[in-house]
């Protein structure tokens, strides 16, 4: 019989915990008997999930992009969830759908400052100690739209591009340290991204998925999990999956 690694050896950090994905992989872990602790900005969300998912659960009211927060959060936390194994950097953002020429600067810099940034800030944070400890796992949230481009995806898929490079250089540096790294890159998958992206305008947001089976933040969570829970002599560097309804485009040629 395969032998994966018990979940109740793990204590998981997920930041972006209070939607979507993060909130599924919190839920996935705590099920399992893991230790998690929820990081996001919203409150309330946050202590919605920790009375629904049981007792092994410590919340952070935290925005990633702000480094000293990060830092100090971590530092204090109780005994039970200092030793961190797992880190999900999961926390991002879409901005707008429009072309780069009437796109938002506004929202360019936040996609920057929370999906690069504040990626960076979570993993600098969390990773000196993984490495002491001789044992951790840092997953990143990446998307199929670090790979392909899409009409207005300009800077949020260079931001997800990013996350690619930065999980391969970042397991070029800690590969013998016994810490893992992996890139999660989902495509479709139904959470509030779209709602955030249409600056809450639901009806866009729900044209997204319209006539098609998008995969769920459980979906992902589970490939979270599965990458999590193999044997520490396995790696995935990369894990990409899409909906079954969605594929790749050709090229764009624009005749006259
Ligand atoms: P949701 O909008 O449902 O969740 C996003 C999460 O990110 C929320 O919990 C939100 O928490 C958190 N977040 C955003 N900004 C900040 C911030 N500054 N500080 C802390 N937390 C923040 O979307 P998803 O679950 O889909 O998104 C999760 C990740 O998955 C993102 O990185 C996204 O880019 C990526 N992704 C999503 C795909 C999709 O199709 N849904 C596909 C590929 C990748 P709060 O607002 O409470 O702070
Ligand atoms: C989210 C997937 O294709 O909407 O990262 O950009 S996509």
């Amino acid at each position: 019989m395969y032998q994966m690694l018990d979940p109740k050896t793990l204590t998981v950090l997920i930041t972006g915990a209070t939607s979507g994905i993060g909130a599924a992989a919190a839920r996935r872990y705590a099920g399992a008997g893991a230790r998690v602790i929820l990081a996001g900005r919203r409150a309330e969300r946050l202590a919605a999930l920790a009375g629904e998912v049981g007792e092994n659960v410590h919340c952070l009211e935290l925005d990633v992009r702000d480094y000293d927060a990060t830092t100090a959060a971590l530092a204090r936390l109780p005994d039970a969830f200092a030793g961190i194994n797992v880190v999900c950097a999961n926390a991002g953002l879409a901005l707008g759908l429009e072309p780069a020429q009437e796109a938002h600067l506004s929202d360019w810099e936040e996609m920057v400052d929370t999906n690069v940034k504040g990626l960076l800030y979570t993993v600098r944070a969390a990773l000196p100690g993984m490495v002491a400890r001789k044992e951790g796992h840092v997953v990143l949230t990446g998307s199929v739209a670090g790979d392909y481009p899409y009409p207005g995806g300009n800077t949020y898929g260079a931001t997800k591009a990013f996350v690619k490079q930065f999980a391969l250089n970042l397991w070029a540096d800690v590969v013998g340290t016994g810490v893992r790294v992996t890139n999660v890159e989902p495509g479709l998958t139904e959470t509030e991204f779209s709602v955030v992206r249409f600056k809450g305008d639901e009806g866009r947001a729900g044209k997204v998925y319209e006539g098609v089976a998008p995969m769920t933040g459980e979906d992902i969570a589970e490939q979270i999990f599965f990458c999590t829970t193999l044997p520490r002599h396995v790696n995935i560097t990369r894990i990409q999956a899409m909906a079954s309804h969605q594929s790749f485009g050709p090229f764009a040629i624009k005749r006259s």
